[in-house]
């Protein structure tokens, strides 16, 4: 094995935050774009749950948590106050935003209350980036995708709504060059062809 090796899939939130630490520090994996009705069989073998993103290390390590990537890959040990936030984030906010936008696939689900219960954890969140402590690199990072997936739902809604810091922040991050690089699209990776790079 040349190198480690990343299944990820471009759009998944998870995935964008595990890709994101992987490009702040020009980590080297090859990249293997997965489609998620068609894993690859190398996947589910060492990963058998069959989520992504999955880092395969070249000591046969398999990490298979985003969070769990980035800390490896970065090195992070999280603070009392990043893991408060994680946690409120892929459980609470996680929660509420799959219902609000996929309210079908949950039964008795009102999508306005799903997205007023999410809406809690944006009002605190921009509380603290109001504050005058900015947020780790990292823990802004594993955040963030969430809340452009939140926010592209109904982008004209999310606008106008008052959390002016969350707007900037997400503005920042989304515009930067590391994300660009992170978003480059690639097809979906076949047993056997040339490694892919992305940094
Ligand atoms: N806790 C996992 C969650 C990963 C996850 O749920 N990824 C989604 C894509 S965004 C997935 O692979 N879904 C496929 C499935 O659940 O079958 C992590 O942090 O890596």
């Amino acid at each position: 094995m040349a190198s480690p090796i990343l299944y990820s899939f471009r759009r998944c939130p998870y995935a964008m935050r595990a890709r994101m630490s992987i490009v702040r520090t020009e980590f080297q994996v090859e990249l293997r774009e997965v489609v998620l009705r068609d894993r690859p069989e190398h996947m589910m073998e060492i990963s058998p749950k069959g989520t992504v993103p999955v880092l395969l290390l070249e000591d046969g390590t398999v990490i298979e948590e985003s969070l769990e990537i980035m800390q490896h890959v970065l090195d992070w040990t999280l603070s009392e106050e990043e893991q408060h936030w994680i946690s409120r984030n892929d459980d609470e906010f996680k929660f509420h935003l799959d219902r609000y936008k996929y309210p079908n696939r949950y039964e008795d689900v009102d999508e306005l209350e799903q997205r007023t219960l999410a809406s809690a954890y944006l009002m605190d969140l921009d509380e603290r980036l109001g504050s005058e402590v900015s947020l780790s690199e990292a823990l802004s990072d594993a955040l963030f995708p969430f809340v452009r997936q939140f926010a592209n739902h109904d982008r004209d809604w999310f606008d106008v709504q008052p959390w002016g810091h969350v707007l900037v922040w997400l503005a920042k991050n989304l515009e930067s060059e590391a994300f660009k690089v992170c978003m480059k699209k690639h097809k979906q990776w076949v047993a056997g062809e040339a490694p892919t790079r992305f940094c």
